[in-house]
Parts: C-alpha cells; structure tokens; sequence
C-alpha cells in the first residue's frame, strides 16, 4: 500500500534507466531543505542533496522545487525523503524499466478491436465477447447521394475502437496509423524482433505491422471503389450506453465522404504501402494500397471543400448524427502529409503543388487536425533520397531545431521541469498526446542533431506522462503507484473487472472541462479528474495512445545495445 507515501514529492512513478537524468520535482517544501535517498527495503540513506527552487512560471500561486537525483546509477528500489513531507512513492531505477508498460501501451490497441472476441490466453481477465461486426453497416442518407455504388449496406469489420466510445472515424484513425508506422519505419530493427502476445504473435508478420493490419483491414472498406472517397466515419447515431461490445447493438451507418478523410486516406495507405512493401506475402497488398492512395488523392483534387460539418448534415438528413465530429475547417495541411507521402512512392512533382515549397516551414505540433508535420517527419526521414528537394528539407530542420530550442530554454522554467508545462494553450482536451507528441518532435530533431540534450528533454516528457506532474497520477491506466481506475472507456467500465484495462494513455488535464464533471482544481496543469464522468480530462483514445507508443518505443529502441 502507498497509503504512507506523501504525493507532495512527484516523480516518474515507472522509473528511471540507470544512466538517464532523475529529478523528482516538491510542490510544498522550502528553500535550502535538503532532501534524500533511501534503498527501500533496507532504509540506508544512499544519497543527499540539496533542493533547488524553480524559475517562476505560469503559474504564480505555485513555488515549486527540483530533487536531482541523477548521480544514483545503482539498480534498485529507492524513496526520496523530505523531512516534514515523508516518504515519496517508489522510485524505481532498472535497465529495462519500460519495457512492460511499452508492451501494455501496444497491447492497448488489441484491446481497442472491433468485431473479435478476446481470448483469455490474450487478454487475461479483460477476456470478453465479440461484438460490432460490421458486415451490416448501413450508408448513411448523408452519404447516399456521394456513392457511386447502389449498394446501401456495406461491410466493413475490424478496426479499432476510437476511444471510450465505440465508432470508428478515419481522420483520428489516420493519425494513430501514421503515428505508428513511423515508428515502424524510424526503428524497424527493433520493431522487426518486437513482440507482445496478440493472436498473430506466431506468425511471419512483426506484431507492430499485425495491429496496423487489423485496422487497415477495416480502413480499406471505407473507399467507395467506384470513385476514391472516403466516407468520413462509421459510427452509431448516438453514443452507446456504458455497455460492453456485445451489448452494444445500435444500427452503424458510414457517413458522408469527406476531403479531410479522403486525404487522410490518402496519406497513411501510401505510407503503408511503402513500409509494407517488402515485407514477406504483403507485397501484392501494398500494390493495392497505393493505388487506393492514388484514387483517393484523385477524388480529393475534384472534391477539395468537402468539409464534414455534423450540424449541417443534420439539417438536411435524417437520422441525425452526434458523435464524434473531427471536423476540419483547414485542409492545407492534409494536403501537405498526402503530398509528402505520395510523392516520396512515386518522385511524381505533380504532388509537390500541393508543399507549399517556396515558404519557410513554420513548425506545427501534429494533431488530429493538424498533420503537415507528419508528412514533413516522413521527408526529414527519407531526406537522403530527396535531393531536389535539398532547399526545403534544410529548411525543415531549421524551423524544428528553432522550436527545440525554444523548448529547452523553456522547460528549465516549468514547474515539472519538462516541455509540457511551457504553455498553458498546449492543456487542451487530450494534453497527454501534446506533452507525447513534443517527445516525438524532440526525437525527429535528435535523429538529425545528435544533441543529447533533446532526447533528454523527450524523456522529461516521458517524466511528466509517468508521474511528474501537477495531479500527482502516472497516465497510463495499470502503472504506477497512482494510476487512473476510471477512465470514460466503455469497455473498462461495463465489464466485470475492478481495474480498467491496462496501457491506456488518459486525456489529461484540460482547463476547458467540457464535461461539465467535478473537477479539484481549474489551473491548467491540475483540471483533471479521475472519473467516468470526464470525457474531456479522462477518456482514452487510440490517437493518444499512438504517440504514447512511440514515445516509449523509441526510448526503449535507442536504448537496446
Ligand atoms: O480528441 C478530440 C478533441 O480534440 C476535441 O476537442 C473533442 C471535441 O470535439 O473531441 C475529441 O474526440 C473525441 C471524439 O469526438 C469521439 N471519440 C472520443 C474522442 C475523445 O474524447
């Protein structure tokens, strides 16, 4: 039990390698105290130190105080100690001390399928029945008009679940695959040995490329083969209840093609065709999926203001749709990631009209509703085979490494002592991802920089996910001495165990709490609340997740001797 434990003392509750930067950040304290380490099970002080007090920042009421443990390279189990404060929760130092909650993050996505049943020899006691096959989806009155085919009800199984709730829409899902195909392509040889007990495990396929596939299985159907578009999603009319799959039965319609989607489409199918190219028995797939790309890209030239506008549609078809918007009034950079990932396939310039080339490259955090900078990652990556393009790739970096820069000089100022926590507009609903995603930034800029000092500020991040931060929750549900127990996930909340499912990244702390729940705090880094109720603080999706996934896979890969 931690009940003894203060929380006044945060930390990265998973731990720390051997060799990486420790700090441990004291929101109560006081100036000049010292602070130190203890072995846990025998008491012995290891270590003494000094705290020192943080730079001013966001937020004014707030004095805060860095630990730096650093020194202690020793395996093992220590606490810090603070005289009048206690004991802090266990802070763990160990070679391969993410190895299991990298697994977890993975195995998430398992977790997230549609249309299987999960075996207990997978899926332990979050064992449960299959539900939504989707071999009857309905098309939507909103997208009749679109499809050239007659058909109105189609099949499209598989996929993943988005997030607590149960539909399946393309733009989210687009991120979450371009997310996790980069760090296939950025680390293949570790991804290659990689392997994490889903049903595919025994077979030829890496199971980071397994997982894709279960979701591109679904993707693919979401074409209108006659034309390209892309329906936008596959959704309920209304959310379900808190019920699992199973029992989750309402009608599911596809919906209105959209440009945003189309383009999305476009972007992770030829990215998936060009990693899966050589890849033994998916050679003639990755065929397929670039000449989907291709016919998407098409129909988005001849449809580019397509956007999907839910209130909108509902005035003009019935039933009315309510869940889950992802609409995009800004496509230009839609445009942006498809171009770059279909012209690295094919050298062909047409697609370069759409980069705006002659501009310098203002840096921009990806979103769901903001993904040049996928498409840009997908350049820098490939930047050796790009030599028309030499102007432009240098000017990436130069517009990465400034912001990289920036961020360093602004970490040192926070609070928790990481590039979350710069800005409070970077608390949105689902600042977890923003705090992943700036991890990934900091590694794309590493691969290319080689100073040390960006791949340590992405392990702050990875610090502040895990532990060092203003609620004092590590946000990975399953890790940590205190982790989220009531994500607004359906699934963990219908079924019968107590835990919710393990590896899911929780949203965060978002000031705006549109959920109208009741929140402890309304400053910035602290509006969030662990309860069913916060879908705008506690939810879980797979466009979270996926960054977590690379965060932490890309850590783990460099790591590897
Ligand atoms: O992650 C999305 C966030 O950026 C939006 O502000 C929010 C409101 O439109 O929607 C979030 O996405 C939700 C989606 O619409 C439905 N599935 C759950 C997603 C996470 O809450």
């Amino acid at each position: 039990s931690f009940a003894q434990l203060t929380e006044a003392i945060s930390i990265n509750q998973v731990g720390h390698y051997p060799s990486s930067k420790k700090v441990a950040v004291i929101k109560e304290g006081g100036e000049g105290e010292m602070f130190k380490v203890i072995e846990s099970l025998s008491g012995e002080e290891v270590y003494e130190g000094t705290l020192v007090k943080v730079a001013q920042d966001q937020v004014p009421q707030r004095e805060a105080w860095k630990a730096d443990f650093s020194s202690i390279q020793q395996p093992g189990i220590y606490h810090i100690t603070i005289e009048g404060l206690g004991k802090s929760y266990p802070v763990i130092i160990r070679e391969d001390v993410y190895d299991e909650v990298l697994d977890a993050v993975l195995k998430g996505f398992y977790f997230q399928r549609a249309s299987t049943a999960l075996e207990p020899e997978h899926a332990g006691k979050w064992a449960r029945a299959a539900g939504h096959w989707d071999d009857k989806v309905f098309v939507h009155p909103s997208a009749v008009s679109d499809a050239k085919s007659e058909e109105t009800v189609l099949s499209a199984p598989k996929g993943w679940y988005d997030a607590g709730d149960y539909n399946k829409y393309i733009v989210n899902s687009g991120i979450s695959m371009g997310t996790l195909l980069s760090l296939f392509e950025d680390f293949p040889g570790y991804f290659d040995q990689k392997s994490w007990d889903i049903p595919e495990s025994q077979n030829a396929i890496p199971d980071i490329l397994d997982e894709i596939l279960w979701n591109l299985d679904w993707m693919e159907r979401m074409q209108d083969p006659l034309d390209g578009g892309v329906y936008h999603k596959l959704t309920t009319a209304e959310f379900e209840g808190m019920v699992t799959p199973v029992n989750a039965t309402a009608k599911r319609y596809v919906v209105s093609k959209s440009t945003a989607a189309t383009l999305d489409f476009a972007a992770f199918m030829a990215q998936a065709a060009r990693v899966m190219k050589d890849v033994e028995g998916l050679e003639d797939k990755a065929d397929k999926w670039q000449a989907q790309a291709e016919a998407a890209w098409k129909w988005a030239t001849e449809h580019p203001d397509r956007f999907y506008d839910q209130q909108k549609l509902n005035d003009h078809y019935d039933p009315d749709i309510n869940t889950g918007a992802y609409g995009d009034g800004n496509l230009q950079d839609e445009w942006i990631w498809a171009a770059c990932e279909l012209y690295l396939n094919t050298s062909d310039g047409a697609y370069l009209e759409k980069i705006p080339l002659d501009d310098v490259p203002s840096f921009s955090l990806p979103s769901w509703s903001d993904v040049a900078w996928l498409g840009y990652y997908s350049l820098l990556r490939k930047a050796d085979e790009l030599e028309a393009l030499q102007p432009f790739v240098a000017s990436l970096r130069s517009s990465l490494s400034a912001t990289g820069a920036d961020w360093l000089g602004q970490m040192n100022t926070t609070s928790f002592q990481s590039v979350m926590g710069k800005d409070p507009k970077d608390f949105v609903w689902g600042s977890n991802a923003v705090a992943a995603n700036q991890g990934i930034a900091l590694i794309q800029l590493y691969f290319f920089d080689k100073d040390p000092a960006y791949l340590e500020a992405a392990m702050a991040n990875l610090d502040y996910l895990l532990g060092r931060n203003a609620t004092g929750y590590c946000f990975v549900t399953g890790f940590g001495a205190k982790s989220p127990m009531h994500p607004h996930h359906r699934i963990s909340e219908a079924d019968d165990v107590e835990e919710p499912i393990p590896g899911l990244l929780v949203g965060g702390p978002n000031p705006g709490q549109q959920d109208g729940c009741d929140y402890p705090s309304t400053v910035f880094d602290e509006s969030y609340v662990d309860h069913l109720c916060s879908y705008a603080s506690n939810e879980i999706t797979i466009n979270w997740n996926a960054p977590m996934a690379y965060l932490l896979g890309a850590v783990v890969a460099m790591e590897q001797p």
